[in-house]
């Protein structure tokens, strides 16, 4: 009993003394925060995102996290009205080292309830975060406190546990890492180790806030709610061992691929990998509610693209029900059409790949689809998509954006301008493949589903 009156006193007093929240004001990508205190870890970048800087309480690592409405910029002209934490969505990364107390603060400035879940960790049933199962749900204006021991390395992530599919949708949600307390022998020493989460949004263009009742017809995909070309470069020096941590809090899966370079899944959810699991790959889904820990030695020089696979993934917002329109000489059309709709555009004509360098008349507060510009022009992409920067010059520990990659003479694919060789024709029709079976037709029995007579 007196140890229950003991924690409880304790309690009282650690709310007394609530930190000051730190807030973001910006979208940009913070240097890694050095830890002031405790013990030593290499700290991560957060791509567009920062760090929370924590205090120590008699031992214990505290932190403050504001649950609140926010105006994210996903890419300059274009931002949302969204929730998260601290002035951001997502919320600032904490870390921490296996095995640190760790007391989390969170105040609700929402104009309903919330909880937060610490995804992935191992702690006390009552730390968990399910608003009803595990805790009640914090109220507009209260404070709660989450008290538990870091007690596995790895990635981690957290969210809220009450009204997930709106207070999702509205971007809350955040990274976690937990450093290694030593030498493990699963978890190498990197030189840059980046994380992100993927998310996605449903914002109409001309409007800033997500519509919440989206369940899989998301059109805003993102990394830490910034969309190409608003996300920053991964910058690294050449002969770096990179390692990048990535979440997913979408409602699908994402093959993220990396150009130049093969990669190992060094971690997952449950921690890292044995080693006689990693092959290496270019690509890696992750699916809804996943981790994944890439791991390679960037020791290729170049812009390398880095980006979902899904190529509607690399595009921001669009109308969905465009007719393919390729090959169709529309120029008459549009004139038509336009006498009848004001302001209507052909589409695509050639593909799409036009409408990248098309001048649209864009309604306020949204991107083009496809858009960034590089060295060579357009790079016709938007959504998911960034650039792996290799410099030989690149200090250590510097992350600003070298500029774009100044190629060896004669390393860039050129125009070919010889003589032209007649295309060779094949012969009849079905030679070299396999003959039909039969010129007749086929017969096809259909029985109606449902339909029991006859058995
Ligand atoms: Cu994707």
């Amino acid at each position: 009993m007196a140890g229950v009156a003991a924690a409880a006193s304790v309690g009282r007093a650690a709310l007394a003394a609530l930190p000051e929240p730190v807030i973001e004001s910006t979208a940009v990508t913070r240097p890694p925060l050095q830890p002031s205190r405790g013990r030593p870890y290499n700290p991560v970048v957060t791509l567009n995102g920062w760090t929370l800087p924590f205090r120590m309480k008699n031992g214990v690592k505290e932190f403050h996290l504001v649950a609140e409405p926010v105006v994210r910029e996903f890419a300059p002209g274009f931002k949302g009205n969204l929730w998260g934490y601290n002035g951001q969505s997502p919320g600032p990364t904490i870390e921490v080292v296996e095995g640190d107390k760790v007391r989390m603060f969170v105040t609700n400035r929402l104009p309903e309830v919330t909880s937060i879940h610490w995804h992935g960790q191992r702690l006390p049933n009552g730390m968990d975060g399910v608003t009803g199962l595990n805790q009640p749900a914090i109220p507009p204006g209260k404070t709660y406190v989450y008290e538990f021991t870091a007690r596995r390395p790895g990635t981690f992530m957290y969210h809220p546990h009450a009204d997930e599919m709106v207070q999702m949708a509205m971007g809350m949600m955040g990274f976690w890492v937990t450093h290694p307390r030593q030498q493990n022998p699963l978890i190498d020493a990197v030189d840059r180790d980046f994380c992100f989460l993927l998310n996605a949004y449903d914002i109409d263009p001309g409007s800033y806030t997500p519509k919440i009742m989206t369940m899989l017809d998301f059109n805003i995909w993102s990394w830490n709610s910034r969309v190409f070309p608003g996300i920053d470069p991964l910058v690294v020096r050449k002969n770096d061992k990179v390692r990048i941590r990535i979440g997913n809090l979408t409602m699908t899966n994402h093959p993220i691929h990396l150009h130049g370079h093969e990669f190992l899944i060094t971690g997952t959810d449950g921690g890292p990998t044995p080693r006689s699991t990693r092959q290496y790959e270019v690509t890696t889904d992750i699916a809804v509610g996943q981790m994944r820990q890439i791991e390679f030695l960037a020791d290729e020089e170049g812009d390398w693209a880095f980006h979902c696979h899904k190529s509607h993934h690399t595009m921001n917002a669009m109308g969905h029900d465009v007719p393919t329109m390729i090959g169709v000489r529309q120029d008459d059309l549009a004139q038509k059409i336009g006498d009848l709709v004001p302001g209507y555009m052909a589409m695509g004509e050639r593909g799409m790949d036009e409408m990248s360098t098309m001048r649209m008349p864009l309604p306020e507060n949204t991107v083009p689809m496809m858009t960034g510009e590089g060295p060579f022009g357009a790079v016709g992409m938007g959504g998911m998509f960034s650039v792996v920067k290799v410099r030989r010059n690149q200090r250590p520990g510097d992350y600003r954006d070298p500029g774009w990659y100044t190629h060896p003479p004669g390393t860039v694919a050129y125009e070919y301008t010889g003589p032209m060789p007649e295309a060779q024709k094949g012969g009849a029709p079905g030679k070299g493949s396999m003959p039909r079976a039969s010129a007749g037709e086929a017969t096809v029995t259909v029985r109606k589903p449902g339909s029991h007579s006859g058995h």
